[in-house]
């Protein structure tokens, strides 16, 4: 879905719109990565598509091509501050932390991971 930030009074559509500020590391014509505003490791950048959908699985039947797109934005931000290592999470729905309902990917790096489930 397309729309204006105003339709959705939706923050992220905001911060693409540069109506709302935030640190952008990289962008393209379909995509912003931005810094999270609460970081949890030296590398912590959110991937948003420009055109709002709310969730990653909304995006994936809507615009496969977009999703992929998301994932080598990711890389990029990757390769740029973290030698290409990273994870990629997509919260999806409240009560697995999705707390903004336009999708984003956290991409999370530059510290050795671990792994927990929750
Ligand atoms: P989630 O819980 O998966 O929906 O992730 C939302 C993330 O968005 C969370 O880690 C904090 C971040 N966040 C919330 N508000 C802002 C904001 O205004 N600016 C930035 N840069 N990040 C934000």
């Amino acid at each position: 879905m397309t729309s204006t930030p105003a339709a959705h009074d939706c923050l992220f559509c905001r911060i693409v719109a540069g109506e709302v500020p935030a640190t952008v590391v990289a962008e393209t014509a379909d995509a912003v990565a931005f810094r999270d505003l609460d970081p949890r490791a030296p590398t912590h950048v959110l991937v948003v598509p420009r055109d709002h959908h709310a969730d990653v699985a909304d995006l994936a039947a809507a615009d496969p091509d977009l999703l992929a797109a998301l994932v080598l934005l990711g890389r990029a931000v990757a390769e740029q501050e973290c030698g290409g290592h990273f994870r990629l999470v997509f919260n999806t729905g409240a009560e697995a932390g999705q707390s903004v309902f336009h999708v984003h990917g956290h991409v999370v790096g530059g510290t050795r991971l671990g792994w927990s489930p929750a």
